[in-house]
């Protein structure tokens, strides 16, 4: 398989931890977000939206890091990556769509370059918009986690589809709060320390990426 990605693209994120806890060995593509290759013509080919991550394998091309791990779970079924009942896979994705569609796109690098080249936003507006959209996310999140079912992971003992989107938004997050405003979250900062005592997380961490650059 090959993983189009950026090392510190959340969304590529979120589909390497998928590989690793699946044991899939892939390479890896870096598309350079920031000098816009998302937009370059070839990349189009692969996934319309301009967006990172897209993974091929063999003749087919994914796109969208949640469709692409349903489908490693589906492909790859040991470890599950959802739960068995309805009812536990309804919970643990509302947490992974709370991360990917409510948090997520807000701070997505197309609106922070539209508020900062378009809107002319100085740099500290920017980073206060940064910082407000994680605070009232985690505010939600950590409410969602403090809600039957959380254990040593966002759900249950084992990691699911959930963790695999909250570590990467954590990582975010930690680019622009401090320890002291992150520990506001205990529960979502306790699962994180969890999940990255795992080896297919660790692994799948930004500046252990071949293409990561210094912070
Ligand atoms: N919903 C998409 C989001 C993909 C996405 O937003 N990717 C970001 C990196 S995390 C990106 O490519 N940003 C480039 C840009 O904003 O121009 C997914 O989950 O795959």
């Amino acid at each position: 398989m090959k993983l189009h990605g950026y090392f510190r693209s959340s969304a590529a994120f979120r589909v390497r931890i998928a590989l690793n806890l699946k044991g899939q060995a892939y390479e890896s593509v870096s598309h350079h977000l920031r000098k816009g290759e998302q937009r370059a013509p070839g990349f189009l080919k692969l996934n319309p939206m301009g967006l990172v991550p897209a993974l091929e394998d063999g003749p087919h091309t994914l796109t969208q890091s949640l469709a692409i791990i349903e489908y490693l779970d589906e492909t790859h079924p040991a470890p599950p990556l959802l739960p068995k009942s309805p009812v536990e896979r309804a919970r643990v994705r509302a947490l992974a769509l709370a991360v990917a569609c409510d948090i997520h796109p807000l701070n997505n690098l197309r609106v922070l370059n539209y508020l900062k080249n378009d809107l002319k936003l100085s740099d500290a507006q920017h980073d206060t918009w940064y910082r407000h959209w994680i605070v009232e996310g985690f505010k939600g999140l950590e409410g969602m986690l403090k809600t039957g079912g959380t254990g040593r992971f966002c759900h249950g003992d084992t990691p699911t589809l959930a963790d695999i989107c909250l570590v990467p938004q954590v990582f975010n997050a930690k680019r622009f709060l401090d320890d002291a405003a992150l520990a506001a979250f205990p529960t979502i900062m306790r699962v994180f320390g969890n999940c990255m005592k795992v080896e297919a997380f660790d692994r799948a961490q930004p500046s252990k990426q071949p293409d990561a650059e210094a912070a």
